[in-house]
């Protein structure tokens, strides 16, 4: 029985995932930041509770377990006011979980993954890293560097039989959202107000196929979005 990894699985992609995962017959491991929440998932896995910031917690939790594949699903947007009025505590917290602990973890299981020659790592990217759009700043290009990290990633595990995925989706209505305007309810149910947002269901469904391909088959990428979003127009300043 093949191990599954999802850091972040206390989110709502992160549930969506799991109960995928666990359909499709894995084994899981979930991670999450807040014990509370690990605690009230309402699936009996194993589970691990570190801060991706935290380097000793995160290896001290991992060293001895086995992954077959790696969901780097943890991480979010803060803040869509423009870059000039944007807080710096912010950018360097959609850094710290969308860049930094990416890596990390990356990193974490890539040595026992080259040495049995198997293993997959799927990274949740995102239409941002793609198009940027106004007050997207530092998620965008955080995003940006999650599809360039995985592509550049298979070119280094050419000839180690270990594959990489960047799932990349538009707008799915999650919490993600309620995140970003810090609470603001009335904002973030306007992001999906009168319109078909993606669900994660739809999300998980997109990763579990990338996972169940042959050995011989690797998804570089996945981008989806629903049917009523497409890319806009590029702005014009007029005088
Ligand atoms: C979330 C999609 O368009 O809100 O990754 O940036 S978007």
């Amino acid at each position: 029985m093949k191990t599954v990894l999802i850091t972040g699985a206390t989110g709502d992609f992160g549930k969506a995932m799991s109960e995928r995962f666990a359909k499709a017959g894995y084994s899981l491991i979930l991670h999450g930041r807040s014990p509370e929440k690990l605690a009230g998932l309402n699936i009996k896995v194993e589970t691990v509770c570190f801060d991706l910031n935290d380097r000793a917690a995160m290896e001290a939790a991992l060293k001895n377990k086995t992954i077959d594949v790696l969901v780097n699903n943890a991480g979010g947007a803060l803040g869509q006011d423009k870059a000039q009025n944007s807080a710096l505590d912010d950018w360097e917290a959609m850094i710290d979980m969308n860049v930094t602990g990416l890596v990390r973890m990356t990193h974490m299981v890539l040595g026992g993954m080259v040495e049995r020659k198997s293993g997959h790592i799927i990274n949740i990217g995102s239409t941002a890293g793609n198009y940027p759009y106004p007050g997207g700043h530092v998620y965008c290009a955080s995003k940006a560097f999650v599809k360039q990290f995985s592509l550049a990633l298979r070119s280094d595990l050419q000839g180690t039989k270990v594959r990489v995925t960047n799932i990349e989706p538009g707008m799915v209505e999650t919490q993600f959202s309620l995140v970003r305007f810090k609470g603001d309810a009335d904002k973030a149910k306007a992001v999906y107000a009168n319109t078909n947002p993606l669900k994660p269901e739809d999300v998980a469904e997109a990763v579990v196929w990338a996972a169940s391909q042959p050995e011989h088959v690797n998804i570089n990428r996945i981008e989806m979005m629903p049917t009523t979003q497409s890319p806009g127009a590029l702005q014009v300043e007029r005088f």
